[in-house]
């Protein structure tokens, strides 16, 4: 790892959003690609994070401000890996599900389906499933895409699917679900037409989503 990922990862665990806006900065001018950046250091410093958690080392305020430090490389990063398509594939409507308010793996989602080329709604977090069936109804989307990140809110994905089925608009749309807890097995067991584990094959898969 070069020395500037070593300062970025030290930053995001120590939540200093400054020096990871320096450093992010100072690597791309030494030609190290925005995409090394977040799968070689942006990412793995998150996972650390979440296992400082685990071992009760670390506490929501540390992940809270790790997490900022790490948006600050994200926005950075964001123009570098989204270079944008003249002709729109279609369009996706992303949140994060009901009572979750992770929405960093939601946001990297979102770049990586802008730059493969889908026009997309950002619905947030803490996304109740009437918003989802509100944006079937009213914007034509494509794809629905749910992201979760604790296993006590992966249910509100299938709660959702339900209501959407209840409403009538379950068949309008294709559903595209993600997220650390989930699998693709239980994806498929909800009912879901599409899974991915990281950004990269969420936006191959609406792409592949697009032509079933
Ligand atoms: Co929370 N948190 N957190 N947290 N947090 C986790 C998820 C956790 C695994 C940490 C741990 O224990 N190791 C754990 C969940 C355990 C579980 O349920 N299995 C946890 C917990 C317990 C909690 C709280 C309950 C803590 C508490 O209050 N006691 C609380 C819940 C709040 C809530 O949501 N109601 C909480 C709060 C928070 C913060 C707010 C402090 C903060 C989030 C800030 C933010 O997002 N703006 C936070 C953070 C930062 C984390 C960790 C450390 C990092 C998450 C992250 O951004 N990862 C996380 C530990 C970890 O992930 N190792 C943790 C980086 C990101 C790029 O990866 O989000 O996995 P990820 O996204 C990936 C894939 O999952 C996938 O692609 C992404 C990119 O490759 N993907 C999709 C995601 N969505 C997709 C959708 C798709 C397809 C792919 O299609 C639609």
């Amino acid at each position: 790892m070069a020395h500037s990922q070593e300062l970025i990862y030290k930053a995001i665990l120590d939540g200093e959003e400054e020096v990871v806006t320096e450093h992010v900065n100072l690597a791309i001018q030494q030609g190290i690609s925005a995409s090394r950046l977040l799968n070689e250091t942006l990412i793995p410093a998150m996972t650390e994070v979440g296992d400082l958690f685990e071992k009760g080392e670390y506490f929501v305020p540390e992940m809270l401000i790790a997490a900022r430090a790490m948006k600050a490389g994200l926005f950075i990063l964001k123009p570098l890996l989204v270079e944008a398509k003249a002709d729109s594939l279609g369009k996706v409507a992303i949140g994060t599900v009901k009572g979750d308010l992770h929405d960093i793996g939601k946001n990297l989602v979102a770049i990586m389906l802008e730059g493969a080329g889908f026009e997309v709604l950002d619905l947030g977090i803490d996304v109740p499933a009437e918003k989802f069936i509100q944006v079937v109804q009213e914007d034509h989307v494509d794809i629905i895409a749910m992201s979760a990140l604790l296993t006590t809110t992966m249910a509100n994905i299938e709660i959702t699917l339900r209501m959407m089925q209840e409403q009538g608009v379950r068949d309008r749309v294709k559903i595209m679900v993600g997220g650390a807890p989930l699998t693709r097995d239980y994806a498929e067991s909800i009912g879901a037409d599409g899974f991915a584990a990281d950004a990269s094959q969420a936006a191959k898969e609406a792409v592949s989503l697009m032509s079933r």
